[in-house]
This record gives C-alpha cells, structure tokens and sequence, in this order.
C-alpha cells in the first residue's frame, strides 16, 4: 500500500486568475459590449453565460482565451503558489498540477508550462498532468472549482474538493462534498484528513 498522499490540484480558477484575466481582456477587447461582472457569473461555462446574454457573444469570449498570452498572463490567485509550495515540501505527499487545455491548442499547453515554471519554478514541470479527462488519474484528493467533474472511469480514486469560485459560489453542495472556500481556508487539515 501506498503511505504517500497524492493531491491533485486544478490549475484554472484554483490556483491561476483565469475569470479575472478573461474580464480584463475582454473588456479591452470589446469596450462596447456588455460584459458579466464575477458577482453576477454563474456556470462553469464562461462562453455559456455570455452566449446566454447575446448569441454573438459566445464567440467573442472564446476568441479571449484562444488568443496568444491568455494563459501566461493570468495572475496568480491568493495563496495559491505559497500553498503548492509548501505541501510540495511536506513529508510523503505529492502534489500534482491536475489541468485541461482548451482544444485550440497553439498556445494553451505551451504558456500553462511556461505559467508553472514562471510562479512555482522548474521543478514544478515535474509535476504536470494535461489532460480532457480527470477521471482517469489516480489521487487521493483533487481540488478543483468545477462542481462536475465526469469522464470515462465512474469511480475516480480521488476525492473531489470543491474550491470556491465566483461561479460556483451560490451552489449547494450534494452532501458528502466538501469545500476549500480560498487558499486561506485550512488545506493543512484537509490533506491531514486525507492521511490513513
Ligand atoms: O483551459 C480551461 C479553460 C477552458 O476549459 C478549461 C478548464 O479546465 P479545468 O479548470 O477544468 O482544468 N474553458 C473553456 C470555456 C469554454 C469553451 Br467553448 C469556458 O467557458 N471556460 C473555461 O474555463
């Protein structure tokens, strides 16, 4: 048996500002445009909601995080590097950047290895699983701001922790779900809890 804790950790909305950058640049981009503010996002699915406000306005959003520097410039969320940091350190744990690409790939999986080396530093290349589906990686735990995580294995080994997200926010949670509200929320607890 394993003595090690395995934790898995999304990138976008988790421990990278992907809703705070995608409203910085949309609104440079179309100035014009309505635009959601974070207290008013509600859905995983950015393109969705904007699509939901003026049909053309789906496309308009996806051409912001198609576009070259998206993903490189998004600004670290409180806490989050200091906090991968540290459980990278703890005794028999590791810790895995648990992230999926968007499909248009020119410039997504580059800057999302360049965005890691850049705030955790090289070592944390290391540390990368890319992947469309979760499911199919074994963790202990997988801290992650969307609240459905599906894909082609039914049982994942891990256990989902929902981190807390402008979007997911108002949610209620199915009931053995737990939440990680911020990286100052008690994440040493929750891995200890994690611990056989
Ligand atoms: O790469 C991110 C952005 C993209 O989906 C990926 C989510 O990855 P995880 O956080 O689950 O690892 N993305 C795409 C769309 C619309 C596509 Br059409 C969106 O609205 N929001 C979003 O995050």
């Amino acid at each position: 048996r394993n003595e090690r804790l395995r934790v898995l950790v999304d990138m976008d909305g988790v421990i990278a500002d992907f809703e705070g950058g995608f409203l910085k640049k949309y609104k440079e981009r179309y100035p014009n445009d309505p635009f959601i503010p974070l207290e008013d996002r509600r859905g995983f699915w950015v393109s969705s909601q904007y699509g939901d406000m003026r049909s053309d306005l789906c496309e308009k959003a996806i051409s912001i995080w198609e576009s070259k520097n998206f993903f490189i410039d998004l600004e670290p969320l409180p806490g989050g590097v200091e906090a991968l940091k540290e459980m990278a350190k703890m005794e028999n744990t590791d810790v895995f950047i648990c992230t999926s690409p968007i499909k248009h790939y020119s410039y997504c999986p580059f800057e999302k290895y360049a965005w890691i080396e850049k705030h955790l530093g090289p070592e944390f290349l290391e540390q990368i699983v890319l992947t469309r589906d979760k499911t199919i990686v074994t963790g202990d735990v997988l801290i992650d701001d969307k609240p459905d995580i599906l894909g082609v294995e039914p049982n994942p080994s891990w256990e989902h922790v929902l981190f807390t997200a402008c979007h997911n926010k108002h949610l209620p949670l199915e009931s053995p779900q737990r939440r990680l509200q911020s990286w100052a929320d008690d994440w040493r607890a929750l891995l200890e809890s994690k611990r056989t």
